[in-house]
Protein backbone atom coordinates (compact mmCIF):
# COMPACT_ATOMS: atom_id res chain seq x y z
CA UNK A 1 0.00 0.00 0.00
CA UNK A 2 3.01 2.40 1.16
CA UNK A 3 4.98 1.63 -2.08
CA UNK A 4 1.89 2.12 -4.19
CA UNK A 5 1.41 5.52 -2.53
CA UNK A 6 4.94 6.12 -3.31
CA UNK A 7 5.63 4.76 -7.06
CA UNK A 8 2.03 7.07 -7.69
CA UNK A 9 4.03 10.37 -6.19
CA UNK A 10 7.52 9.22 -7.89
CA UNK A 11 5.19 8.98 -11.66
CA UNK A 12 3.23 12.07 -10.63
CA UNK A 13 7.16 14.32 -10.03
CA UNK A 14 8.43 12.60 -12.90
CA UNK A 15 5.34 14.31 -15.30
CA UNK A 16 5.90 17.08 -13.42
CA UNK A 17 9.29 17.43 -14.00
CA UNK A 18 9.30 16.96 -17.59
CA UNK A 19 6.24 19.33 -18.25
CA UNK A 20 7.55 22.33 -16.28
CA UNK A 21 10.86 23.02 -17.99
CA UNK A 22 8.84 23.45 -21.08
CA UNK A 23 6.02 25.65 -20.10
CA UNK A 24 8.59 27.85 -18.14
CA UNK A 25 11.16 28.39 -21.51
CA UNK A 26 8.40 29.79 -23.07
CA UNK A 27 6.57 31.62 -20.32
CA UNK A 28 6.17 35.40 -19.20
CA UNK A 29 5.43 36.50 -15.47
CA UNK A 30 1.88 38.56 -15.35
CA UNK A 31 3.12 42.40 -14.44
CA UNK A 32 2.53 42.77 -10.67
CA UNK A 33 3.06 46.71 -10.71
CA UNK A 34 2.03 49.27 -13.82
CA UNK A 35 2.03 48.18 -17.13
CA UNK A 36 5.08 50.62 -18.27
CA UNK A 37 5.67 49.09 -21.56
CA UNK A 38 3.48 46.54 -24.46
CA UNK A 39 5.16 44.51 -26.88
CA UNK A 40 3.42 43.41 -29.96
CA UNK A 41 3.60 41.84 -33.27
CA UNK A 42 5.73 38.82 -34.19
CA UNK A 43 6.30 37.71 -30.77
CA UNK A 44 6.40 34.27 -30.03
CA UNK A 45 6.28 34.76 -25.69
CA UNK A 46 3.29 36.61 -24.76
CA UNK A 47 1.31 37.21 -21.48
CA UNK A 48 -1.59 37.55 -22.48
CA UNK A 49 -3.76 38.51 -25.46
CA UNK A 50 -1.04 37.86 -28.18
CA UNK A 51 0.53 40.84 -26.39
CA UNK A 52 3.68 41.06 -23.85
CA UNK A 53 3.36 43.76 -20.76
CA UNK A 54 5.88 44.55 -18.75
CA UNK A 55 5.84 46.68 -15.53
CA UNK A 56 9.21 48.05 -14.26
CA UNK A 57 10.30 44.78 -12.40
CA UNK A 58 9.97 42.67 -15.09
CA UNK A 59 12.51 45.46 -16.86
CA UNK A 60 14.94 45.71 -13.91
CA UNK A 61 15.30 41.79 -14.91
CA UNK A 62 15.90 42.06 -17.95
CA UNK A 63 19.60 42.05 -18.96
CA UNK A 64 21.13 45.93 -18.54
CA UNK A 65 23.30 48.27 -19.99
CA UNK A 66 24.68 51.90 -18.83
CA UNK A 67 25.40 54.15 -21.13
CA UNK A 68 26.58 57.83 -20.05
CA UNK A 69 26.50 60.20 -22.87
CA UNK A 70 25.85 63.72 -24.41
CA UNK A 71 22.75 64.00 -25.83
CA UNK A 72 20.86 66.89 -27.33
CA UNK A 73 18.02 66.83 -24.77
CA UNK A 74 20.95 66.72 -21.92
CA UNK A 75 23.03 69.75 -20.53
CA UNK A 76 25.83 67.28 -20.13
CA UNK A 77 27.08 63.47 -20.06
CA UNK A 78 24.52 61.63 -18.22
CA UNK A 79 24.36 58.21 -16.99
CA UNK A 80 21.30 56.58 -18.58
CA UNK A 81 20.77 53.38 -17.27
CA UNK A 82 18.06 49.90 -18.86
CA UNK A 83 17.64 46.70 -20.58
CA UNK A 84 19.13 46.27 -23.40
CA UNK A 85 17.02 46.43 -26.69
CA UNK A 86 18.23 42.94 -28.07
CA UNK A 87 17.45 41.76 -24.13
CA UNK A 88 13.89 42.85 -24.34
CA UNK A 89 13.33 41.23 -28.26
CA UNK A 90 14.81 38.27 -27.38
CA UNK A 91 12.93 37.83 -24.19
CA UNK A 92 9.50 38.05 -26.19
CA UNK A 93 10.64 35.62 -29.17
CA UNK A 94 10.66 38.84 -31.43
CA UNK A 95 10.74 37.91 -35.13
CA UNK A 96 10.70 40.66 -37.25
CA UNK A 97 13.17 43.39 -39.27
CA UNK A 98 11.48 46.99 -37.61
CA UNK A 99 10.45 47.96 -34.67
CA UNK A 100 6.96 50.31 -34.84
CA UNK A 101 7.93 52.28 -31.42
CA UNK A 102 5.37 54.51 -30.35
CA UNK A 103 5.01 57.40 -27.45
CA UNK A 104 2.32 58.26 -24.82
CA UNK A 105 2.10 61.16 -26.89
CA UNK A 106 1.36 58.89 -30.39
CA UNK A 107 4.78 60.45 -31.48
CA UNK A 108 5.36 57.19 -33.44
CA UNK A 109 9.03 55.97 -36.00
CA UNK A 110 9.99 52.79 -37.54
CA UNK A 111 13.43 51.59 -36.41
CA UNK A 112 15.72 48.92 -38.48
CA UNK A 113 15.83 46.20 -35.86
CA UNK A 114 19.67 46.45 -37.68
CA UNK A 115 20.07 49.21 -35.20
CA UNK A 116 19.93 47.26 -32.34
CA UNK A 117 22.24 44.71 -33.58
CA UNK A 118 25.02 47.52 -34.29
CA UNK A 119 24.99 49.24 -31.35
CA UNK A 120 23.82 48.25 -27.17
CA UNK A 121 20.61 51.01 -27.53
CA UNK A 122 18.84 50.81 -24.34
CA UNK A 123 15.50 51.85 -23.29
CA UNK A 124 16.71 53.53 -20.66
CA UNK A 125 14.53 53.30 -17.10
CA UNK A 126 17.00 55.56 -15.42
CA UNK A 127 18.98 59.11 -15.33
CA UNK A 128 21.57 58.86 -12.96
CA UNK A 129 19.90 56.45 -11.21
CA UNK A 130 16.73 58.05 -10.90
CA UNK A 131 13.27 57.25 -12.35
CA UNK A 132 12.39 59.26 -14.71
CA UNK A 133 9.07 61.18 -14.84
CA UNK A 134 6.60 61.75 -17.85
CA UNK A 135 7.86 65.37 -17.51
CA UNK A 136 11.50 64.28 -17.66
CA UNK A 137 10.76 62.20 -20.89
CA UNK A 138 10.13 58.97 -18.89
CA UNK A 139 9.19 56.12 -17.88
CA UNK A 140 11.32 54.44 -21.01
CA UNK A 141 13.37 56.74 -23.24
CA UNK A 142 15.24 54.84 -26.23
CA UNK A 143 18.86 55.86 -26.19
CA UNK A 144 21.83 55.23 -28.47
CA UNK A 145 25.55 55.89 -27.02
CA UNK A 146 25.74 58.20 -28.86
CA UNK A 147 29.29 59.44 -27.53
CA UNK A 148 30.69 56.43 -28.55
CA UNK A 149 29.94 56.48 -31.95
CA UNK A 150 30.26 59.91 -33.11
CA UNK A 151 28.37 58.82 -36.44
CA UNK A 152 25.17 58.14 -34.39
CA UNK A 153 24.77 62.48 -33.63
CA UNK A 154 22.72 63.06 -36.26
CA UNK A 155 19.15 63.96 -37.12
CA UNK A 156 18.83 60.19 -38.26
CA UNK A 157 19.29 59.26 -34.90
CA UNK A 158 17.78 61.54 -33.10
CA UNK A 159 14.59 60.89 -34.59
CA UNK A 160 14.58 57.14 -33.10
CA UNK A 161 15.82 57.94 -29.84
CA UNK A 162 11.84 57.59 -28.67
CA UNK A 163 11.05 59.32 -25.01
CA UNK A 164 7.55 58.57 -23.06
CA UNK A 165 7.97 54.99 -25.12
CA UNK A 166 4.38 53.45 -24.27
CA UNK A 167 4.88 50.60 -27.39
CA UNK A 168 6.70 48.13 -29.41
CA UNK A 169 5.42 46.63 -32.36
CA UNK A 170 7.53 44.16 -34.36
CA UNK A 171 6.97 43.41 -37.59
N1 LIG B 1 8.04 60.92 -27.38
C1 LIG B 1 8.60 61.61 -28.37
N2 LIG B 1 9.86 61.31 -28.73
C2 LIG B 1 10.45 61.99 -29.75
C3 LIG B 1 9.77 62.97 -30.45
C4 LIG B 1 8.43 63.26 -30.03
O1 LIG B 1 7.75 64.15 -30.57
N3 LIG B 1 7.90 62.57 -28.99
N4 LIG B 1 10.39 63.60 -31.54
C5 LIG B 1 11.53 62.88 -32.17
C6 LIG B 1 12.23 63.64 -33.20
S1 LIG B 1 11.57 63.70 -34.75
C7 LIG B 1 13.43 64.23 -32.95
S2 LIG B 1 14.36 65.00 -34.13
C8 LIG B 1 13.86 64.38 -31.59
C9 LIG B 1 13.53 65.82 -31.34
O2 LIG B 1 14.09 66.29 -30.18
P1 LIG B 1 13.79 67.81 -29.82
O3 LIG B 1 12.29 67.97 -29.81
O4 LIG B 1 14.39 67.98 -28.49
O5 LIG B 1 14.45 68.61 -30.89
O6 LIG B 1 13.17 63.54 -30.64
C10 LIG B 1 12.48 62.40 -31.12
N5 LIG B 1 11.76 61.71 -30.07
MO1 LIG C 1 12.92 65.20 -35.94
Amino acid sequence: MTLRIFAALFAFAAALATALPAVHAADLDRPHGKVVLTVAGAITTTNGDGVARFDMAMLDALPQRVTATNTPWTKEKTRFSGPLVTALLDRVGAKGATLKITALNDYMVEVPVADFQKWPVILATRKDGERMSVRDKGPIFVIYPFDEDPSLYNEKYFTRSVWQVKTIEVH
